[in-house]
């Protein structure tokens, strides 16, 4: 039977999706149904990858959107399953990441008058009035599918919608009855729903952009997510060699700019201090950011002149944003630096200024490089999360991906790794810990040939579901190494309340309610689950041998490893 079910599945085919993360329930016969009867008739449909823990599902569709550009779909369980996408939906929004997620609803007959009627308790349970409504601030477009006759056509809008910058997640529903609904197949033309054309910068307005960049005596980049697409890393640099602009990456959840360009000028995270090179700039280029910088402690100076371009400068869903900026421009990244650097070509650039400008950020690159490396250091046995950072890099070859959930160890990971290939560097995008179990699972989905290595926090770890997620990782192949930067708790609500109570009764308590004491066997929970390589680390002296272990489990014997690295503790 061509049910609405199946209708559904051929359009995720036709549109292009490659897997189903799902979790299911009793508001899917039809979609069993459908995804047998493909099965078992040869017809081709998203491969079904079963998922335990929602929130698992909608991060490994985020992972792998961000390996690819592509949208996945993940399907869940009425109103609970929606909730139990939990804080993942949050972060596939902030960090604009385009992914299909459909929920079944409750049926909304009870007495057989369609197919599919009521006939399990539950079904007056999860009979909600907005079940769209949970998640509305978090998608881009969501809909309820009302009839089978136009569902591949729904599907496909809400694909276009969600790959259409700037991008992100999108939610459709659909009844018992409804997916339940004979209908006969349409056929669908997936390039007439192509998604938005990249926008540029107006034309006219280019040269008055790249002459204040010329004219700079201090010309500065704040980016921080430029680098989702590889392509644009390239077109910065080019730019910024052409002129002698330093790049200061700014909450960086990409490789935006290679890290060891002398025109590097580092990141900034949370640090509750002024950045020099932000204070000495006198135009700044901001492009692709959402924090550029935390003004209350960081910011540039009043009269330097400031461009913005994003492929969402308005932030709509975000109540409070502002930067003071001459010119906002709505463009695509790469896009724009090209048109930057075209319109250079015919200018006239003062050679002289661009040498001093490049020599004068090169001698700070080379003045933080040599600080960097000074902290690399072990403190004697002590393992710290610059010398367990600076050891991974050893192993960081060009093959490999890394996931960075490192919490408090954020700046450190993106300062020691130093990593120098766009596309090689992801963080969730968000704040919602847990992300990067499920998205190692995506990103090794979507790139079986490259190496992955999570780095996360162990409160994160413990976020992420790892039981979930090694299960996930056995039953479908993506073996990928976790480190776990493992402080013993909660390290960064900590340290925001001594930032606000420096000397109160926080700074004297002798036990914060932070700490995860007695320590679980967080690399246990692994083996148990999944049968990962598992092994804790407390010496500085024993890390390379295990590194060289977990990785070797990884490539050669194709099953997960989790390295559990103890710190100096919370
Ligand atoms: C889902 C979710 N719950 C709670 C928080 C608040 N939170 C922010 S950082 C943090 C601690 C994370 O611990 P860990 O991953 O070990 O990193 P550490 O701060 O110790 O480096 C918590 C609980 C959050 N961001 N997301
Ligand atoms: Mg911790």
């Amino acid at each position: 039977m061509h049910t609405a079910s199946t209708a559904f599945l051929e359009a995720l085919t036709t549109a292009g999706v490659s897997y189903l993360f799902a979790n299911f329930g009793s508001d899917h016969p039809a979609m069993l149904e459908a995804l047998a009867a493909a099965a078992a008739t040869n017809r081709a449909a998203p491969a079904l990858i079963t998922c335990p823990h929602e929130m698992v599902a909608l991060s490994a569709a985020h992972g792998f959107a961000q390996a690819t550009g592509r949208a996945q779909a993940v399907l869940v369980h009425v109103e609970c399953g929606t909730q139990s996408l939990a804080g993942a939906i949050h972060n596939a929004a902030r960090g604009r990441v385009p992914v299909l997620i459909f929920a079944g609803a409750a049926p909304f007959t009870q007495d057989g008058e369609l197919a599919g009627s009521r006939n399990e308790f539950i079904h007056w349970y999860q009979d909600v009035f907005d079940q769209r409504g949970i998640v509305r601030g978090y998608v881009k477009y969501e809909n309820e599918i009302r009839t089978g006759r136009n569902i591949g056509q729904i599907v496909h809008r809400a694909l276009q919608i969600a790959h259409s910058d700037p991008r992100g997640p999108v939610y459709l529903v659909g009844p018992r009855e409804v997916m339940e609904e004979a209908v006969p197949p349409v056929a669908i033309e997936p390039a007439a729903f192509r998604p938005v054309a990249p926008p540029a910068l107006p034309p006219d307005e280019v040269r008055a952009v790249a002459e204040a960049l010329a004219a700079a005596r201090r010309p500065l980049v704040v980016t921080s997510y430029l680098g989702r697409n590889p392509d644009a890393p390239d077109a910065l640099v080019r730019l910024c060699r052409r002129l002698g602009i330093g790049v200061l990456e700014s909450v960086p959840g990409h490789v935006n700019f290679p890290a060891d360009d002398p025109l590097y000028q580092g990141n900034q995270w949370n640090e509750q201090r002024q950045n020099p090179v932000l204070e000495a700039a006198d135009v700044l280029l901001v492009i692709d950011s959402d924090i550029p910088w935390i003004p209350l402690v960081n910011r540039p100076r009043p009269d330097a002149v400031i461009y913005h371009i994003d492929v969402d400068p308005l932030k709509q869903q975000m109540t409070l944003w502002h930067i003071p900026a001459r010119q906002t421009f709505r463009a695509d990244a790469a896009t724009a630096l090209r048109q930057l650097t075209d319109a250079l070509a015919t200018a006239s650039i003062d050679g002289a200024a661009v040498a001093e400008r490049t020599a004068h950020y090169a001698a700070l690159h080379e003045q933080r490089r040599s600080a960097l490396l000074a902290r690399e250091r072990p403190d004697g046995d002590v393992i710290t999360p610059e010398y367990l950072t600076a050891c991974v890099r050893r192993h960081v070859d060009a093959d490999t991906i890394v996931l960075n959930e490192g919490i408090s160890s954020y700046q450190t990971i993106s300062n020691h790794l130093g990593l120098t290939r766009p596309g090689s560097l992801l963080t969730s995008g968000g704040s919602s810990l847990g992300w990067h179990g499920g998205a190692a699972i995506g990103v090794k989905l979507a790139r079986p040939d490259r190496t992955v290595i999570a780095l996360t926090g162990d409160g994160s770890y413990l976020f992420s579901m790892p039981s979930v997620v090694h299960w996930m990782a056995r039953r479908y192949q993506t073996p990928f190494l976790q480190i776990i930067y493992d402080n013993g708790g909660w390290k960064s609500p900590k340290l925001s309340a001594l930032a606000l109570h420096p000397t109160g009764h926080a700074s004297r308590a002798s036990d914060l309610g932070v700490g995860f004491a007695p320590a679980p066997d967080h690399a246990g929970i692994a083996a148990a689950a999944g049968g990962a390589f598992a092994r804790v680390v407390t010496q500085a002296g024993e890390l390379e041998d295990a590194l060289v272990a977990a990785l070797d489990a990884v490539r050669r014997e194709r099953r997960c490893a989790v390295l559990d690295v103890k710190l100096p503790p919370v």
